[in-house]
This record gives structure tokens, C-alpha cells and sequence, in this order.
């Protein structure tokens, strides 16, 4: 198993987060992956791999350019207008807006490009999550070109991220970018298997209209989660991507006999799908003990859904989603990539 380590991702280090009426410190902070490296480093199996350099094509296919254009210089532009803090959205085109033109103003700009006011684009954010880019390109390469596993150990995470928005900590969407980054090296199907507490809405949105790159999800029901609008079992794809997209909304208290059961049934759809890769957004934060989510998995589940996912026998990389009980976060990632590396693979 190779793991690329973002080394960039403590230059995104929000400064506060809205939580339920209060400033609380993130959630989503530099503790996270920095607990999830030290665990990590100790595992005898893993064979850490310094991240290569990229261009911005790969990220352009998924991504608007017009958006990653922004992304790259808000901050910049933030500062010149001698505004100080983080930058926080606080107006979006709701149904009978306008949400056809991008405005000129900063303030509408970042309404226009987000979808959430969980998500604070600081000074360093954009060095984090193109060392997030070039980390998950760099596992991409090696699990194709060495029909391997790899995981890219970074942050913030990325399948909230859609086309051309960011929200729920995400930026770039790096679960999509793997999946065409296997496209670009010559995998004919991609399939996506989202096992994050939330919805991969970013990822759905991105391939839902394609029909080589499958999306399946399971996760807390919107009804009743994060990030609410989107993830309900009747989505299943447009156009060319009919059918080749698949949600698994289950209700808070899923513990792994529940949750085992989605697995399989995403597990043979993916079967049928008859993908050449997979990449897997790994969310820790169906934990029992996570602070925002409320699903009821224990650490040697995590083990569990690796080996059942690692049955697949396909070319795998492994993108870090959520997980926000920092104490148990190291001991939660080191299960998961455990389960990859039984003796016969
Ligand atoms: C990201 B990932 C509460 C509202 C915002 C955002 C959750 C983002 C989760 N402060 N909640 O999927 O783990
Ligand atoms: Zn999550």
C-alpha cells in the first residue's frame, strides 16, 4: 500500500467555523491529518512516497476553470481591497435569483462559486489543496501504473466540492479528479464508492450525467444531514449516466449490520458496473464517537469494509473525506488501510 502525504495542508488553517449558533474552533483543522501521518507512519505495510508535480489540466476537466481561476486568487484580491480574516460567502442565488451571472463584486463571487458558510478560504488555502491535487494525482499514477492501492493522506476534503462551487470544508473535488485522472491513463470505467457520514454531492454532480465514472454513496440521509439537499435514493443519473449513480441514504444510529447490508448491494452494483479502477472517498466520521455525525461504527468495522471492498481486486486510490474524533482518527485510518493488505492481495 503507497501513501502520498499532502505536506502543504497545514497552510489551511481555518480560523473559526459556525456550529449550531456558536464560533467554535474547526472541525475540520491541521490536528486531523496530523494525527491520522503519526498513526500511519507506523504501520509496517505502507510505503510513503513523496507527491510529483502537476499541471492544472486534469483539475480543469472536472473543475470550472473559471472556478479554479478564482480559487487561486481570492484571497489576493481579498487583501488588495484591504479587507482582513478569512473569507466567508453569505449570499447565495436561491430559487428566483439570478444564479446565471457571475457578479463582479467579491462579496457576490463568493456566493456565486459556494454553497455553504462552513468553508473559509484563508491565505494558505489554496497551497493546501493543490498539495491535495498533486497528492492524489501522485497515488492515481502509482495504483495504475503498479496495479496497486494508494492513499492520499491530505487535507481539507474535497467530495462536497462540485463543478464550480466549494462547501462543507471542500475546494477541489479529489475524489473526481482521481477518477479522471484513472480515466486519462487509459481505465475505460471509473467507479467512485463515497463511504463518508455525508453525501458526496460534489462527486454526484461532477459525473452524473456520465456514463463511465459510477457514484455510489452511502451516507446519513439528507432529510435529516448534512449537506440536505441532494443524496435521496431516486437520484440515479442523467442522460448517458442513467443508472450509473447510486445513493444509500441510511437513518442516524446505523451501526455495521445495517450498514454492511448497503455495502454489498453497492458492491454488486459495482460489480455490474465492471469498473478498471475505483477510488474510494474514506470518511471516518461514521465513528460512533464523531462530534457532528451520528452513526454507530466502531474501529474494527472500518477494517471489516476495506476487505470486503478490497474483493473487488481492481486498482484503488484512497482520497481522506471527514473524520473529526481527532483522539481515535489515527487508530480509525490505520483499521481501514488494514483491511486492504489481507495475505492473498
Ligand atoms: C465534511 B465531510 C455545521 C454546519 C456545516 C459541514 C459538514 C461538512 C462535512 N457547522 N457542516 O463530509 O466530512
Ligand atoms: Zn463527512
Amino acid at each position: 500500500m503507497y501513501v502520498v502525504l499532502n505536506s502543504s495542508h497545514r497552510s489551511h488553517a481555518p480560523l473559526f467555523e459556525m456550529h449550531r449558533g456558536e464560533r467554535l474552533p474547526p472541525f475540520e483543522c491541521p490536528a486531523r491529518l496530523d494525527a491520522i501521518a503519526a498513526a500511519v507512519g507506523k504501520l509496517d505495510f505502507v510505503e510513503q512516497v513523496a507527491a510529483s508535480r502537476f499541471d492544472r489540466s486534469v483539475v480543469e476537466t472536472v473543475h470550472d476553470p473559471a472556478y479554479v481561476e478564482f480559487l487561486s486568487t481570492v484571497f489576493d484580491e481579498w487583501q488588495a481591497a484591504n479587507l482582513s480574516g478569512d473569507l466567508l460567502p453569505h449570499v447565495w442565488p436561491a430559487r428566483g435569483l439570478r444564479g446565471d451571472r457571475v457578479p463582479e463584486s467579491i462579496f457576490g463571487r463568493l456566493g456565486y462559486y459556494s454553497f455553504d458558510a462552513a468553508t473559509e478560504v484563508t491565505s494558505g488555502t489554496w497551497e493546501a489543496v493543490w498539495g491535495g491535487v498533486e497528492a492524489t494525482l501522485t497515488a492515481t499514477n502509482l495504483a495504475w501504473s503498479k496495479r496497486a492501492k494508494a492513499f492520499s493522506l491530505s487535507r481539507p476534503p474535497g467530495h462536497h466540492a462540485g463543478r464550480d462551487f466549494l462547501g462543507g470544508y471542500c475546494f477541489l473535488n479529489f475524489a473526481a479528479i482521481a477518477a479522471e485522472g484513472f480515466r486519462n491513463l487509459g481505465a475505460d470505467r471509473v467507479a467512485v464508492l463515497d463511504v463518508d457520514y455525508h453525501h458526496g454531492n460534489g462527486t454526484q454532480q461532477i459525473f452524473y450525467d456520465r456514463g463511465d465514472v459510477f457514484f455510489g454513496s452511502i451516507h446519513a440521509s439528507p432529510a435529516i444531514a448534512y449537506p440536505y439537499f441532494l443524496g435521496y435514493e431516486d437520484e440515479r443519473g442523467a442522460g448517458k449516466g442513467e443508472g450509473a449513480n447510486k445513493n444509500s441514504p441510511l437513518p442516524d444510529g446505523t451501526k455495521w449490520r445495517e450498514y454492511e447490508r448497503e455495502l454489498e448491494s453497492q458492491l454488486d452494483a459495482i460489480g455490474v458496473f465492471s469498473p478498471d479502477a475505483i477510488v474510494v472517498s474514506f470518511g471516518a466520521d461514521t465513528y460512533f464517537e464523531d462530534p457532528i455525525s451520528g452513526f454507530g461504527l466502531q474501529t474494527a468495522d472500518f477494517t471489516r469494509m476495506s476487505q470486503r471492498i478490497a474483493t473487488l481486486d481492481l486498482p484503488a486510490v484512497i482520497v481522506m473525506e471527514g473524520g473529526y474524533a481527532i483522539e481515535n482518527l489515527g487508530d480509525n485510518v490505520s483499521a481501514f488501510l488494514q483491511g486492504w493488505v489481507g495475505p492473498s492481495r
